[in-house]
Formats: C-alpha cells, sequence, structure tokens
C-alpha cells in the first residue's frame, strides 16, 4: 500500500488528492492534500468518490475502426492513412481537431502542434469555446492578456465577493467551503449572489439579486455610473494606469439611468440594487466571482468587460482580497488556453495577430521549412466548425474528451452533420457514450488515475496529475495517441517524445522563447524548462508566470499597475447591454436556463459509476415556478416536456419557488445513455457571442406541457446474466431513465397507452418470468419481482414512484448471493416489515436520507450541527448543508408552504 499526490480531474478548483493504491493494484481510498494550496485538504462529494468510478467495466480497450476491433497497429495506419488521403484530396484545411479542457496540458500541447503546426490546419478548438472563450475574451479585450489577476487567497482576504452567474456551492464546492470559513471568521465579510434562480450559493448571502437573465451588464453599467457619480471612482488609478474610462462611462450612463430605472430593467428592487452599489464602491478589497452565468451569453464578452470596468474603475484589482475573477470550470480549462487550443490561437498565449509570433512558432517547431506552413489566421470556433463539417467544408474531425453531440448547442443539427462527415475519430474513456455511434475510428484512451501530466486550475495553479493505475486493456495515453499518428503520418522527428516530462519541458522552452524580446508575453513558465524527469515528477503545485523574475511563481497579477498592453494600460471599454438574442414567443413563452447539479459531473460518463452519487438527483428534472407549474396543469414530480425550436425535453417537474415566474430551469448532464429525451442542448439555439464565440446556452426558449402518461413504472434490473446486449425493449416507452444503483439497474418508465396486459409485456421485456406477483385491480397497481435461482432478478412496481418503497432494502437484495425465505416474503413490498424509509439521499458522503433528517428534526434537532451529531450529515464535504437548514426552515413551527428549496435571503 502505498499513498500518491494528485490532482482531482473535475472541476477547475483543481484540488489536490492523497490517493492511496493498496497491495491489489487498485486504488482503495482518495483523501484531500492537506499540503495542497487549492484544498487544503477538503475535498467535495464528487472528488470524495473518485476510486469508487474505477475499473475496468464500461470502459473501451480496443481500438475499433468501421465497427470492428483492431490491433493499434492497423487502428494507426487507417487513422494515418485517411487523414492524409482527405488532406490530398481536400486540401489541409478540411481536418480539424476538437479538443477539451479535460485533456492535460501536455495532450493538448501536442495536438496544437500536429494540428497546426504539422498538418498546417487552423481549425483546433475546443470545448473550453462553451465555457470560457468570453472570460478569455473580455480579459484580453482589458488586459491585454488572458490572465486571471487573483488567486484562492483572495476570496477569503475579501471584505465583499460578488458571485454573479456562479453556483459555486454546487460546482466549485472546496472554493465555496473556503469562503464560508472565512465569513465565519470575518463578521465583517459580506457575499452577495446575482443569479436569476435562488440556489444553494445563497446559504451564505447577505444579499441576493434575483437578475432578470441576461440583464447583467445594464447591472454593471448602473454600478459604474452609480460610481461616476457618487465620487467613488479611483481617478488617480484610472489616470495612471488605464485608457477609456470616459467612453465605458458616458456608454454607461446611456444605458443606466437612475437606481430605479436599472432595478426595473434587471428586475430586481431598487432599494437591495443600492445596497449591492454602496458596498461595492465603499470597499476597496472586493472580488467579483463571474462564471457560466456571464459567459453562455450572446453578450458574455461584454458582460465580462462590464464586471471588468468597474473593478479599474475603483482600482479594486492587483492587490490582495481584490480584482475580477472569471472561475474556470474544467480542470484544464487554463491549461488549454495556455498552450493555445482555441481555434483563434496560435499556441503558448500569442495569437494569429501578435506581432512576430507566426515566425516564432515556426522556428521552434522546425516548421519554417515545412510545406504546408503554419496556418495564417483563426480557425472555425466550436459551433462554426459544427457548421463547416454539415456543409461538407470540413472532411474529417479528431475529437477528444469531448462530446460535441450532448454539449453543443442544437444537438439535432450536430448530429447530422457527424452523421455526414466522412472521418470522424474520436479518442475516449468511455465504452457508451451518444458520439461514439459516429465514430469510425475509436482510440481506447487512458483516463484518470492512469494518466500521467499537468494541470492548471482556475489561480494559475499548475499541479501534477500523476498516473497509478496501468490503462485498461489496450487503452493508451492521449499525448502517446497522437504522436503515434503523427508519427505514421511521418513526423517521427517532431514528435518523439518518450514520456510527458518532455513535452512539458518544451511547452516550457516555448513559452520563454524570445519572450521580452519580440512579442512579451505574460505567460511564461520558462522557470519550468529542464526539470527533468525525476524534476518533474517531484513538482509540487506553482502558480505562473514561473520565470528568471519569479522563480517561485508569481501568486498575483498587475500589482503594480502594468498590463500585457502595448502601453501598459488597461483598458475600460463602453460597453451596449443586450439582451438574449433567443427571443421568446407566443410559441416558446418561457426563458430557459440550463447548468448543473452538486454531484454530476457533465455527460455522467465517470460520477455515474459511483451509485452514491445518483442519489441526490435520479432523473432529469425541470424545475419550475409554481404559477408557471399551475398554468401548465403540472404538479411537483409529475412528468412533463420543454419544447423548443430546436428539440424536446422530457423530465420530471420539480415546483419550486426557487426559480423566478416564466422561467425553467434543466439540467445539462442527461444523454440519450441515460434518459429517452432529456439533452439540455437540444433546446438550444446556435447563437454566439460575436467576439469570443460562446454559445447563448443559459438564455433558450421553451414551451412547458405535461406528458401525463396513462401510466408510471419503476423497474430495477440486476446487472449481470439477466439481459442480453443492446438497448432493452422499454426502451421503446414514452419516457425512461436509467439510473444506475449497485449490482442493479433502475429504469424509471412512463407510456402514453395502457399496458392491458403487464404479465405478457413483461415476459416479452424479460428472459426471467415472474416469480412473484400483487396486482391491485382498484387502482391499476401491481408488484412482481423475478427470482431464478434463489437470486432477485429483477423487480417491478406499476404506479407513480412516490408511492416506491427506499431502495436500499431492494438494492441489497441484488447483491445477495440467495434470497431467503424472509426477504423472499417481503420482495414485493420492498422493504423489512416497519423499516423505515429514509427518503432521497440528501447527504451522500454519509448516504443520510430526507426522511431521517425530517424524523431528526421532529425529534427536536434545530440546528445544522444537531443533525450532524445524530445522523453524521453534512460533516464530511459539507455541501449539503444548504439543504439541510432549507429542511430545518421547513420543518420549523409554521413554516411556509413546504414547496420550495429558497432560502431566505435579505
Ligand atoms: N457538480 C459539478 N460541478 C461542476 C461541473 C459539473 O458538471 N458538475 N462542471 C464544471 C464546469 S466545466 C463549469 S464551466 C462550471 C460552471 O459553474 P457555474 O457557472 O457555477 O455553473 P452553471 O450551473 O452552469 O451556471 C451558473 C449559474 O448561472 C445562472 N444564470 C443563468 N443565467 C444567468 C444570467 O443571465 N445572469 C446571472 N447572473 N446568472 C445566470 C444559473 O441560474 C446558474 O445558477 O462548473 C464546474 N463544476
Ligand atoms: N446547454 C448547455 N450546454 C453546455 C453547458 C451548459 O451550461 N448548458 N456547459 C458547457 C460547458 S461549460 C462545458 S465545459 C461542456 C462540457 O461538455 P463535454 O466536454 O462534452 O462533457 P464531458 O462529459 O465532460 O465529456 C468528456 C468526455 O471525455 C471522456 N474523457 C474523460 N477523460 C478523458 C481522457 O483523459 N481522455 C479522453 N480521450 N477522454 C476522456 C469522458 O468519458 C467524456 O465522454 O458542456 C457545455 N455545454
Ligand atoms: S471542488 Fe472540484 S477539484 Fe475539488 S474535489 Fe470537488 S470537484 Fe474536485
Ligand atoms: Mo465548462
Amino acid at each position: 500500500m502505498h499513498q500518491v499526490k494528485t490532482t482531482c480531474p473535475y472541476c477547475g478548483v483543481g484540488c489536490g488528492v492523497n490517493a492511496t493504491v493498496a497491495e491489489n493494484g487498485t486504488l482503495s481510498a482518495v483523501e484531500g492534500d492537506r499540503e495542497h494550496p487549492a484544498n487544503f485538504g477538503r475535498l467535495c462529494v464528487k472528488g470524495s468518490a473518485l476510486h469508487e468510478t474505477l475499473g475496468e467495466q464500461g470502459r473501451l480497450i480496443k481500438p475499433r475502426v468501421d465497427g470492428e476491433e483492431v490491433s493499434w497497429e492497423q487502428a494507426l495506419s487507417v487513422t494515418a492513412e485517411r487523414l492524409n488521403t482527405l488532406r490530398a484530396e481536400h486540401g489541409n484545411q478540411s481536418v480539424a481537431a476538437y479538443l477539451s479542457g479535460q485533456l492535460l496540458t501536455e495532450d493538448y500541447y501536442v495536438a496544437n502542434k500536429l494540428f497546426k503546426g504539422f498538418l498546417g490546419t487552423p481549425h483546433l478548438d475546443t470545448n473550453s469555446r462553451l465555457c470560457m472563450a468570453s472570460a478569455v475574451a473580455g480579459y484580453k479585450r482589458a488586459f491585454g492578456a488572458d490572465a486571471v489577476p487573483c488567486n484562492y487567497e483572495d476570496l477569503e482576504e475579501a471584505e465583499l465577493v460578488v458571485l454573479v452567474g456562479s453556483n459555486l456551492a454546487w460546482n466549485h464546492p472546496v472554493l465555496y467551503q473556503r469562503i464560508k470559513v472565512a465569513k465565519e471568521r470575518n463578521p465583517l465579510m459580506r457575499v452577495v449572489v446575482i443569479d436569476p434562480r435562488v440556489t444553494d450559493s445563497c446559504e451564505i448571502a447577505d444579499l441576493y439579486l434575483g437578475i432578470k437573465p441576461g440583464s447583467d451588464a445594464v447591472l454593471f453599467n448602473g454600478l459604474l455610473a452609480w460610481m461616476a457619480a457618487k465620487n467613488k471612482l479611483d481617478t488617480v488609478y484610472l489616470e495612471r494606469h488605464t485608457q477609456g474610462v470616459d467612453d465605458a462611462l458616458s456608454a454607461a450612463r446611456q444605458s443606466a439611468g437612475s437606481i430605479a430605472e436599472v432595478a426595473a430593467a434587471c428586475e430586481v428592487d431598487a432599494e437591495r440594487l443600492e445596497t449591492l452599489y454602496y458596498w461595492f464602491a465603499s470597499q476597496l478589497h472586493v472580488v467579483t466571482l463571474y462564471s457560466q452565468g456571464v459567459n453562455q451569453s450572446s453578450s458574455g464578452t461584454d458582460k465580462c468587460n462590464a464586471i471588468i470596468n468597474c473593478h479599474l474603475a475603483g482600482g479594486k484589482i492587483g492587490l490582495p482580497g481584490a480584482g475580477p475573477f472569471s472561475i474556470t470550470g474544467q480542470p484544464n480549462a487554463m491549461g488549454g488556453r495556455e498552450v493555445g487550443g482555441l481555434a483563434n490561437q496560435l499556441a503558448a498565449h500569442m495569437d494569429y495577430d501578435t506581432p512576430g509570433a507566426r515566425d516564432l512558432v515556426s522556428r521552434f517547431w522546425a516548421t519554417d521549412n515545412l510545406v504546408p506552413r503554419l496556418p495564417n489566421g483563426p480557425g472555425y470556433k466550436a459551433v462554426e466548425l459544427f457548421d463547416a463539417i454539415a456543409r461538407g467544408e470540413i472532411k474529417a474531425l479528431w475529437v477528444m474528451a469531448t462530446n460535441p453531440a450532448i454539449s453543443l448547442p442544437d444537438a439535432a443539427h450536430v448530429r447530422a452533420a457527424l452523421e455526414k462527415c466522412p472521418l470522424v475519430i474520436v479518442s475516449e474513456c468511455a465504452a457508451n457514450t451518444d458520439l461514439l455511434p459516429y465514430a469510425d475510428i475509436v482510440l481506447p484512451a487512458s483516463g484518470w488515475s492512469e494518466k500521467d501530466g499537468t494541470v492548471t486550475n482556475s489561480e494559475r495553479c499548475i499541479s501534477r496529475q500523476r498516473g497509478m493505475l496501468p490503462p485498461p486493456g489496450e487503452a493508451r495515453h492521449d499525448w502517446q495517441i497522437i504522436c503515434d499518428v503523427a508519427k505514421q503520418m511521418g513526423f517521427a522527428e517532431a514528435f518523439d517524445y518518450t514520456h510527458p516530462s518532455e513535452i512539458f519541458d518544451e511547452h516550457a522552452r516555448l513559452s520563454g522563447f524570445e519572450n521580452a524580446t519580440t512579442t512579451q508575453r505574460l505567460f511564461d513558465i520558462s522557470g519550468l524548462a529542464g526539470l527533468g524527469r525525476d524534476g518533474y515528477d517531484a513538482l509540487t503545485p506553482i502558480q505562473w508566470p514561473v520565470n528568471a523574475q519569479a522563480p517561485n511563481g508569481t501568486a498575483r497579477l498587475f500589482v503594480d499597475g502594468q498590463f500585457a498592453t502595448p502601453d501598459g494600460r488597461a483598458r475600460l471599454l463602453p460597453i451596449t447591454p443586450r439582451g438574449p438574442e433567443q427571443r421568446l414567443s407566443q410559441a416558446y413563452p418561457l426563458r430557459l436556463n440550463t447548468g448543473r447539479i452538486r454531484d454530476q459531473w457533465h455527460t455522467m460518463t465517470r460520477t455515474a459509476r459511483s451509485p452514491r452519487l445518483m442519489n441526490h438527483r435520479a432523473e432529469p428534472f425541470i424545475d419550475v415556478h409554481p404559477d408557471d407549474a399551475a398554468e401548465a396543469g403540472i404538479k411537483d414530480q409529475s412528468l412533463a416536456v420543454l419544447s423548443a425550436a430546436t428539440g424536446q425535453y422530457r423530465a420530471r417537474a420539480r415546483v419550486s419557488k426557487a426559480q423566478r415566474r416564466g422561467e425553467v430551469f434543466v439540467p445539462i448532464h442527461w444523454t440519450d445513455c441515460f434518459s429517452q429525451n432529456a439533452r439540455s442542448s437540444a433546446l438550444i439555439q446556435r447563437i454566439m457571442d460575436p467576439v469570443s464565440g460562446q454559445p447563448e446556452a443559459k438564455h433558450g426558449a421553451v414551451a412547458l406541457a405535461p406528458l401525463a402518461p396513462a401510466w408510471e413504472a419503476t423497474l430495477l434490473v440486476a446487472d449481470h446474466g439477466v439481459m442480453p446486449e443492446g438497448r432493452p425493449a422499454w426502451c421503446e416507452s414514452d419516457y425512461w431513465a436509467r439510473i444506475p444503483m449497485r449490482g442493479c439497474q433502475r429504469w424509471q418508465l412512463a407510456g402514453a397507452t395502457a399496458v392491458n396486459d403487464w404479465f405478457a409485456t413483461l415476459a416479452a421485456w424479460l428472459p426471467a418470468p415472474p416469480a412473484l406477483w400483487c396486482e391491485d385491480v382498484a387502482t391499476g397497481g401491481l408488484r412482481a419481482a423475478g427470482v431464478e435461482n434463489d437470486q432477485l432478478k429483477w423487480w417491478l412496481m406499476v404506479g407513480p414512484p412516490d408511492e416506491l418503497p427506499g431502495l436500499a432494502w431492494l438494492e441489497a437484495r441484488f447483491n445477495d448471493d440467495r434470497i431467503d425465505d424472509t426477504h423472499r416474503r417481503r420482495l414485493l413490498a420492498g422493504c423489512d416489515d416497519g423499516a423505515a424509509d429514509t427518503g432521497p439521499v440528501i447527504c451522500s458522503c454519509h448516504q443520510v436520507g430526507q426522511t431521517a433528517i425530517v424524523d431528526a428534526i421532529r425529534h427536536g434537532d434545530t440546528s445544522v450541527e444537531a443533525l450532524g451529531a445524530r445522523l453524521a450529515c453534512g460533516t464530511q464535504c459539507g455541501s449539503c448543508i444548504p439543504e439541510l437548514k432549507s429542511l430545518l426552515e421547513e420543518e420549523r413551527p409554521n413554516a411556509r408552504a413546504k414547496q420550495s428549496s429558497a432560502h431566505e435571503v435579505v
């Protein structure tokens, strides 16, 4: 048994993880690394379940070409040959790559080098386009470089933290916990949440602004104008270190009138708005932390600059506890930006129009004598790239570590493009995704715990992810696959790496190459060149820039007021606010918001492997305000359908006052692997920010209607030895959702037409006939179970899922070697005689259910601490504390109607 220090592969917080590798070669436990500056020992529920998501089952283990398993040798030569043929026939620019912020920096670097440097195509973009592109463009316009000024300590040192379009409690939980602790220590610290939804992040908010979706630029323009009117501008800072304040101010004044007018435009209370303005203007130590509620907009870049303007105007930047902080989503969104993985970038923070950059990069890569030369200008951004595929212009696409069939807007259009594309190559870890059916060539990649390299988190901190386990089957590391293909294509010398440390070394050298002489680039990690393999293996977290001037890294940028623009001054930009471009209409009257849930990661290829992470939100859902639900004739927990111009979405309604009237929220996580039709991206149009190319994923237009099925059922099916391969027959139902459990799968099903003969239906669905059967003719309810060789094979309940017993007991029976007589008698009931149903799981770490918590509250527990002492809930990662508080509130005598999980905030 030994311990390895590595980094969590999920969110951009980039927590350090201590992983325990057991004697049998498995990863037996994980805990937070106390020495890592991102988390100092903390982990959230996803991070602490990492070891439960590993194992060979469900992994891709062999390369495939045209649906047939082949050797690596064949896969590589076919890949190289087909790419070369298409390039020869249609030109270099007919091939493209679509990468991901979940690749390691080394993978990203070689992919960028191959496509832009050696294949001569600029069409290499990344899913960071859907995520960080507006933040990148905002920083570049203001600072002259894509550089996050702040660090995590600033969040603790601030007197005011403003969360804009960020549900930090769920999406960056460890940072949220850090702010929470800092707030307990510093009673003067204030937190403001600006979000159309009341989220769990509001738990620590002193002020909540339930803003009209898309109106953030009006709010921040209003703030700038207000600061000027109240003499709260830092005129000395503006004069010495910035440019453009006059134009910015006049644009701000034009769009934002009085407090009352801004409040009306943003649909928030005027007094609350003025409180925010007053707090912001009167504090120097302010951090505004913004995320997808700002970025994923057709005017996302402008919103970022509206925020940055206010920080520059108040001199609230370059100081401890101050700055505009764009928080990154993916573990290596930042690393991808560093190597130049966006289509408008060339390499190492250099763009095509950076003076001298093209020459510098081609000399460094020794491509200057090569035909083709480096591309002349930017390539297609993600949405444009798929449009070019649909037009037939791009003939070959290599996708790595992302799933455009799910995460790009207008999924139907993307799928049609993929269908049409002559060559689709996919490098992937999971055996089952919505993208793989479109792949001509499938290349099995190693995953977290197997791969070795570096990632950069939200505070520019470079950390090592370390390989601990061998990849399953024949899976290879992404960097290796790319280099193998490059070698087959004739570029052996330039891709002759034997270890990621060599790639990192080259990346570090490029970042410093002629830096300060020709193009002055802020991104400089030349201090990390020449580490050698041992130095690379021993690398401890460090923040860039790391160079001769800053050998130990740089905690904070722009402390001297010098920016990366030609004249060293930051830019304030004139911002004219624009609303969402996806317009509401009579046909589609509701505003659609999309986002994340606490326990799942994106398309669930990893988090759904840990059954306990499925418990918090088991099915796809639609959050809807009670009045909108009533108007549509929809009850809480009933099935509903959303329609948009581009597609449909079916899920269970959650009626909640946390939603504003006229707006619905859906999660982004469900794919065709987990549900019949619950892809959020099917409802979003292909509309982008004109500067950044980031899609407007937060502002769809939809209609809501009940699904009103004739029947609903819950079917549990054992994992092994029951069903043949392929999609089960019940997937023909009008609604289904698959929920992985331990040893079995739960299927929530519903149909539009009544089933007259369940016995015949079950015989058609399942090989094992019913052994137990209980029908309630009056209600149409039915319970049945299939038992073979004393083993539970399946269990069915026809009826609405709120009649289900807690499923822990049944789950245990699916894992029994044999069902004894006592258990057999209880099977249809689905629980032990008198056993309490624990209800939906609230605390994922300790698996504590809602019923147990409510019971404890009714027995006198009045605080989160008391509940923790009795049930252990909320005592590990703390992510469920907001929900515990809601339950405490709801169960209080005379509590308001038990309808919402909203928190009261002033
Ligand atoms: N659990 C979990 N954590 C994750 C991820 C995950 O999949 N699961 N993914 C990671 C990734 S890649 C990313 S990018 C981050 C994203 O992290 P966040 O940006 O925090 O995530 P989202 O839930 O997409 O959206 C944030 C909030 O924006 C709000 N919003 C919508 N429209 C507007 C608006 O017009 N104005 C304002 N002010 N707010 C608005 C939404 O209501 C939502 O609460 O999370 C990372 N962390
Ligand atoms: N409507 C709507 N759409 C959105 C968003 C939204 O808020 N609303 N958010 C957008 C944002 S911010 C993001 S970041 C995207 C995320 O969307 P995606 O990037 O499409 O989602 P993931 O599930 O993270 O896809 C990663 C894939 O890579 C595989 N994988 C994991 N590790 C590795 C590896 O090491 N190598 C290889 N080769 N494969 C690997 C995983 O199994 C998975 O299939 O979605 C975007 N789309
Ligand atoms: S906060 Fe993010 S990086 Fe940290 S453990 Fe959770 S998912 Fe991983
Ligand atoms: Mo993201």
